[in-house]
């Protein structure tokens, strides 16, 4: 009895010693808490007793409808742990369980994660859940996750426990102008992939501008001809045919991603008039543009062609767009007159809703009395803009891109090599630190259709240039768009963000390392 008793004792304090000794491997990053996750989850109930290790007889088990999900996380998981990880529909010992069926209290994007000591089980009711799940499952696991090479030393642990997770906003949205810079398919591709794991499920593509017209329009085909042929510093630019565009979007759709498409007008629409003379008041083509200013382009009102024009525009747009909106843009027309800007929605608003589309316009747009339907983005700077406190009124959503917040393409400070300042220096943690609820004087929470981190590319030309800008800002936004309210702390914030920072370089991501920081 004795005996036993000082046996018991012994391995207590063997144990001790133990935890003592995974104290500091924790702090390399082989066990995480349940919390370090970037979107901080809804509710997290950490079990420690209940680690998963992933090892190389780990199945994914998932049956068809979550099929591709599964196939995603394991072409995640394979490179750097070196396991086989195969996809079955069913299967015991150590498992990764992707679960479609009712799941409470995590509405349509939400899931529910549970891990013990046999494996991990994402359920949710819905794919776009499915995959927020495995989100969270990535960050879950050591940094070296995201290595493109087998990590021979790694532990691959998963926390155990269990998460209740659900966003905050439907909308949380990033943006790229490939009209000032072009960026190809597979920069677009890149990009998505790095978006897609903050929880971000729109990309807003800025097809049009005045320095180049980036999307084949069959009907008009010297918008990419002449329109296409050139951006901002003279380069050679570039356009998606129709079928690249349709391939972006699947693409986009296998990361739960839904393109919206802008283009902009009555203003920002250079490219377009230079490339059909037929479209200016004066019937005058305009040389093409590669300079950087704004509001001094417009598409004739008076025209009956200008419509016509825009018909077949939206009509061949809506056709390659399955999403339910399309951007009209509506911003600067400094170059239009109150009037005429109003005519001209009250023709084009149509237009898009005739093809089954809504539309989304910057807050301009607003001033108009559009239909509810239509999503005002606001992107101002001052918090106030009563037009756009109007439209909620009246039941329109707004979408939240102050400018000083959320503008990933302004300068981090004056030496910030890339990057502009008219909205002024947006650092780490003014990107962070806003409430998308109180942004807008008059449009409370309800009124809030989510949130979006716009990259203009007047000084940006490639993948380097965008993630030295969208890195860390996006995933700030990211976090606003999906944690509620109450788990918001920079503090505490900027703790999980500096766990990113090995993740970001495992995965190759060019990031400011922003000395409001403790990088790891
Ligand atoms: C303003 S914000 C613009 C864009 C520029 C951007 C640069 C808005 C709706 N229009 O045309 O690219 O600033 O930050």
């Amino acid at each position: 009895m004795r005996r036993r008793v000082s046996l018991a004792s012994l391995f207590g304090a063997a144990l001790l010693v133990l935890t003592a000794f995974a104290q500091p491997a924790s702090a390399e990053g082989t066990s995480k808490q349940l919390t370090d996750v970037i979107p901080i989850p809804v509710d997290a109930k950490p079990n420690p007793r209940a680690d998963f290790r992933l090892d190389p007889a780990t199945v994914i088990v998932a049956d068809r409808n979550a099929r591709q999900v599964a196939d995603y996380l394991g072409g995640l998981l394979r490179p750097s742990t070196g396991y086989r990880l195969p996809v079955v529909s069913r299967g015991g010992g150590s498992t990764i369980e992707l679960d479609l069926g009712p799941t409470a209290k995590v509405g349509d994007q939400g899931y529910r994660l549970d891990t013990d000591r046999h494996g991990v089980t994402i359920r949710a009711n819905t794919t776009d859940g499915l995959f927020a799940g495995v989100q969270t499952l990535r960050q879950l696991l050591p940094a070296s996750i995201e290595a493109k090479s087998v990590q021979r030393h790694a532990r691959w642990v998963v926390p155990g426990g269990s998460i209740t997770d659900y966003p905050r906003f439907g909308y949380r949205g990033a943006m790229l102008d490939v009209a000032r810079h072009f960026f190809t398919p597979d920069q677009v591709k890149l990009y998505i992939d790095q978006i897609a794991q903050y929880k971000i499920n729109r990309l807003h593509l800025h097809l049009a501008d005045d320095q180049g017209w980036r999307i084949q329009i069959k009907s008009w085909p010297n918008l990419t001809a002449h329109g296409g042929s050139t951006e901002v510093g003279g380069g050679a630019g570039g356009y998606y045919t129709q079928d690249q565009y349709k391939d972006l979007v699947a693409y986009a759709a296998s990361r739960h991603i839904t393109i919206i498409p802008e283009i902009d007008m009555p203003g920002h629409t250079n490219a377009a008039l230079s490339s059909y003379a037929e479209l200016n008041c004066d019937g005058v083509a305009p040389p093409l543009y590669t300079g950087t200013d704004v509001g001094f382009s417009s598409f004739c009102v008076d025209k009956d062609i200008t419509y016509k024009f825009l018909d077949d525009v939206i009509r061949e747009l809506a056709a390659i767009t399955p999403g339910k909106y399309l951007h009209i843009g509506g911003d600067e027309a400094h170059a239009t007159t109150p009037a005429d800007y109003q005519t001209f929605m009250g023709k084009v608003l149509p237009i898009v809703a005739k093809y089954g589309k809504f539309a989304e316009g910057w807050n301009e747009i607003a001033s108009v009395n559009p239909p509810v339907t239509t999503v005002p983005q606001f992107w101002d700077t001052d918090g106030q803009d009563a037009a756009t406190a109007a439209a909620a009124a009246r039941g329109n959503k707004i979408l939240m891109s102050p400018a000083n917040k959320a503008y990933i393409d302004q300068q981090y400070n004056p030496d910030s090599p890339l990057g502009l300042h008219w909205a002024g220096y947006v650092e780490v943690q003014d990107s962070y630190d806003w409430d998308p609820a109180t942004a807008v004087q008059g449009v409370s929470e309800n009124q809030v259709a989510g949130v979006e981190a716009p990259l203009w590319s007047e000084t940006i030309t490639d993948n380097h240039d965008i993630e030295y800008l969208a890195f860390p800002r996006l995933a700030g936004i990211a976090e606003i768009g999906w944690s509620p309210q109450s788990t918001h702390d920079w503090n505490t914030y900027r703790e999980r963000l500096a766990d990113q920072g090995p993740r970001w370089d495992a995965e190759g991501i060019n990031f400011y390392r922003s000395p409001q920081v403790d990088w790891k």
